[in-house]
């Protein structure tokens, strides 16, 4: 399992925090990256959530010191991965999707399940990347509305190395953009989720250093939002803080 130089630190908690994501850059060993497309190509159909039977190399991606370090990090020891699972292929000549929020319009403030979306190819700007949206997974929106929204001021655009895995709060909005490029890009998504609430930090936590760090939460701004709407999100910074600290 992992190992305590990959528990994250408070600074990258914070910014999970105030951001709604952790980026983990994996060095996998030589050809893994490439392998997982390969056989991800070679398959006749989606299998959905037997993608990890299907493609039994995820295991490596997701068994990796630098991921589960994450995971310990922002949900616990004891976190567990969701039976659903997802391979989303962005073909080429797609259009690009609707902004959302993953599952049903239940929100909380707490850090209780964590998208991890892992790419198997470098993905570059045509390839049709993942969009998502800093600090909103703060924000509880209807889908609908969402669905007339187009670029968004402050937007994230995930273009990645292969090998990256972008870990989102599962409230925060994204969506997949449209692939100009000349071939598929693939994106598993797996779910994480806590187990049991926090007694106590599961990161690398020095509580006199942290104090003065979250002063962040009062001056940071993950996008450029109204005064009322940072206001809001202030106080529910904090609430998800103390919670992850067990308190
Ligand atoms: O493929 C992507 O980049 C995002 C897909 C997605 O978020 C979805 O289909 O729910
Ligand atoms: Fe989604």
């Amino acid at each position: 399992m992992s190992d305590k130089p990959y528990l994250l630190t408070d600074d990258q908690i914070i910014s999970f925090v105030i951001h709604g994501y952790h980026i983990v850059e994996v060095d996998f060993p030589d050809g893994i990256n490439g392998t997982i497309y390969d056989e991800i190509s070679q398959l006749e159909n989606n299998p959905g959530d037997g993608i990890l039977d299907a493609v039994p190399k995820l295991y490596q991606v997701f068994d990796h010191p630098q991921v589960c370090g994450a995971l310990v990090s922002l949900l616990g020891r004891d976190y567990q991965m969701s039976s659903h699972r997802h391979c989303h292929t962005n073909p080429p000549g797609s259009h690009s999707q609707s902004w959302h929020q993953d599952g049903v319009n239940q929100r909380h403030h707490q850090v209780r399940t964590v998208l991890a979306m892992y790419y198997p190819q470098d993905v570059t700007t045509d390839l049709g990347p993942t969009v998502i949206m800093p600090g909103t997974h703060f924000r509880n929106a209807p889908t609908d509305l969402m669905a007339t929204y187009a670029n968004l001021r402050d937007q994230v655009t995930l273009t990645v190395k292969a090998g990256t895995i972008a870990i989102t709060h599962y409230d925060i909005w994204h969506a997949a953009t449209r692939n100009t490029g000349d071939r598929n890009r693939y994106m598993l998504k797996f779910l994480f989720n806590r187990t049991s609430g926090p007694t106590e930090p599961s990161w690398n936590h020095d509580s006199e250093k942290a104090t003065s760090l979250t002063s962040r939460f009062t001056f940071e701004r993950a996008c450029q939002c109204s005064q009322s709407d940072h206001y809001k999100e202030r106080g529910l910074r904090h609430k998800m803080w103390n919670h992850l600290l067990g308190r």
